[in-house]
Formats: structure tokens, C-alpha cells, sequence
């Protein structure tokens, strides 16, 4: 028997009465009700409202066609109150959403009607209560799971930083501190001058808002016995530490070193910073039994 997996949403009214009533009203129309998350409390995407959300997740044996199937969840939607439906992407409070996610391999793409949903792949406040119901369910375009698909939304966002952007130099500036109480701030065009260098590649990651809050400098060097890259200035701004910044920050410089011919990725990082040692030796960097001297210049 075909698998429907559907998503429901409520921001307006009793919610949980709501999505308790539209799914009373979705076993009477579509099939047998196989799967059901939990409600999750999530912030409206895409639109402002001071009005959270409660979304959730159902699946449905169902012989129903994919128009019937959308003819029967707008009918549960008119049923429950809701009387718009948003217009060029622009959404608005309502009291109730059923969205068809997915109906197995089914790819269906008409004006109103598009299988697998042409949004959902994007959109957490979907995949959460998805993934706890059906984390195997295979995407029929994305060809993952849910469960990557998921993973995928989680993953830090790794930037190299391409121009000396206002919001990138602010982020610098506030990163440097943290690294170093001698750190100086960088000016525009020093960071300018710095991007311009081909064998420097400064990385950033952004925080869900899209805040940068962690950068890492990955310095290629060549030598007659060998191409080595360093990695200089690591920095996870403290509010957003053991969210795995750091880890993505050091693998997508450790693939960049790779890709760019470097035999080692090298870098320094003094013993009584703990965490970020024990890092480094989880992702399989060796402490090197060697002196490092430095000879500081005068410039
Ligand atoms: N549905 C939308 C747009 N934005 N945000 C949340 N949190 N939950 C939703 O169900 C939702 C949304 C369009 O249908
Ligand atoms: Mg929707
Ligand atoms: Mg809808």
C-alpha cells in the first residue's frame, strides 16, 4: 500500500486541539494512520508574526490519488477554519496547514500540486517531526533519507570569505580578541590584501541566524622537500562553543589542504587550551616531538 507522508501546522487558536482535530478528520479521509510525531513549538519561517507555530508529522496507507489527496486535505483545512491560502510565497497566521510531503517514489510538479514537497528539503520546522516518525523515508528527488536530509540542515555553514564585506571585518574583529589579547584589528584593507592572496583561504561559519561567529586561516607554503599548509587563527566567538564550529571549520580547511596539493596541515595551539587540543587529536593530528622557535620581528 502507497506511503503518504504529510506535515501539519497551526499558529493561530488552540493549536494542539487543532492538529489533534485535523488528524481525526485526515483517518476519515485518506487511510490507515501509521506514523504521528510529537508537537514541536517552532518560530514562523518566512514571514513575521509574533504567533509560534506547532507543527508535526503523520504518515498514511493510502490508495488515494495525489489529487484526491490534496482535494481532501484542503477540505480538513476549510473544515478547521482556514479560509486563505498565501499567495507568491507570502504567508500569513493561520489556523491550520496540511501540506503532502511525500507519496513513495511519486514526483507530481503542477501548479498546485508538487510531490516531494518542493520546499521541504529546506525546512526544519518539517524534517524534525518528519525524521522522528519516518528518519529512513528516502527523499525520491534528493535521493537521501530524511535523516541526511536532516543532517544536512544541522551542518555549520563553512564560507571561504571571498570579499572584505562590513559584516565580515566587524566579524573579525570580534573574533581576534578572543584569540589573542595582543591581537590587533585588522583593518579593510589589510583584510582586503589578505583574501587577494592566493595561498591564504580564510574560512567562516555562521551561526543558524547566519551570524558569523568562527573563522580559521589556512596558509599554503612551499618549500623545495614539500608543500605544507598551516592552519593559523582558529576562534569560536565563546557563545556558540560545542556546537561543532571548530570540528567544521578544521575538516573543510583539512579538504581544502588536500585539494590543494598540501602533504600536512600543521598548527601550533599552546597545551593549556584543552579543548581545542583534545580537537585536534580526535581528528587525527599528532603532536609532532619537535621544538618551535619563533623569532619575533620588528616591523
Ligand atoms: N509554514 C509556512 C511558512 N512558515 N513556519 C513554521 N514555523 N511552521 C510552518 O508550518 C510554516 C512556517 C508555509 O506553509
Ligand atoms: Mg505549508
Ligand atoms: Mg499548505
Amino acid at each position: 500500500m502507497p506511503l503518504l507522508y504529510i506535515s501539519l501546522g497551526a499558529n493561530t487558536g488552540s493549536r494542539a486541539a487543532t492538529l489533534r482535530q485535523a488528524l481525526e478528520a485526515l483517518d476519515r479521509r485518506l487511510g490507515r494512520r501509521v506514523g504521528c510525531s510529537s508537537f514541536y513549538e517552532t518560530e514562523p519561517v518566512g514571514f513575521v508574526s509574533p504567533h509560534k507555530f506547532l507543527n508535526a508529522a503523520a504518515a498514511y496507507e493510502t490508495e488515494l490519488t495525489p489529487r484526491q489527496l490534496l482535494r481532501a486535505t484542503q477540505e480538513v483545512e476549510r473544515l478547521l477554519g482556514r479560509t486563505s491560502k498565501s499567495r507568491d510565497g507570502r504567508y500569513a497566521d493561520r489556523p491550520i496547514d496540511i501540506d503532502l510531503l511525500m507519496l513513495d517514489g511519486v514526483v507530481v510538479s503542477e501548479p498546485d500540486l508538487c510531490l516531494p514537497h518542493p520546499a521541504m528539503a529546506g525546512r526544519r520546522f518539517v524534517l524534525e517531526p518528519l525524521a522522528e516518525i519516518a528518519p529512513a523515508a528516502l527523499h525520491p528527488t534528493e535521493g537521501v533519507t530524511v535523516a541526511e536530509l536532516l543532517r544536512r540542515l544541522n551542518r555549520p555553514r563553512i564560507d571561504r570569505a571571498a570579499a572584505p564585506t562590513e559584516e565580515l571585518l566587524a566579524a573579525v574583529n570580534r573574533l581576534l580578541p578572543q584569540l589573542s589579547a595582543k591581537a590587533r584589528p585588522i583593518d579593510a584593507a589589510a583584510l582586503a590584501a589578505l583574501l587577494a592572496r592566493e595561498t591564504t583561504h580564510l574560512y567562516t561559519v555562521a551561526d543558524e541566524q547566519g551570524t558569523l561567529c568562527g573563522m580559521a586561516t589556512l596558509c599554503l607554503c612551499s618549500s623545495p622537500t614539500s608543500t605544507k599548509a598551516w592552519l593559523e587563527d582558529v576562534v569560536v566567538d565563546a557563545s556558540c562553543r560545542g556546537r561543532g564550529y571548530a570540528r567544521a571549520l578544521v575538516e573543510r580547511a583539512t579538504r581544502e589542504a588536500a585539494r590543494l596539493g598540501a602533504a600536512a596541515l600543521c598548527l601550533t595551539s599552546r597545551p593549556a587550551r584543552r579543548a581545542a587540543n583534545a580537537l585536534y587529536v580526535s581528528m587525527g593530528f599528532e603532536r609532532r616531538d619537535t621544538n618551535v622557535y619563533i623569532k619575533t620581528l620588528e616591523n
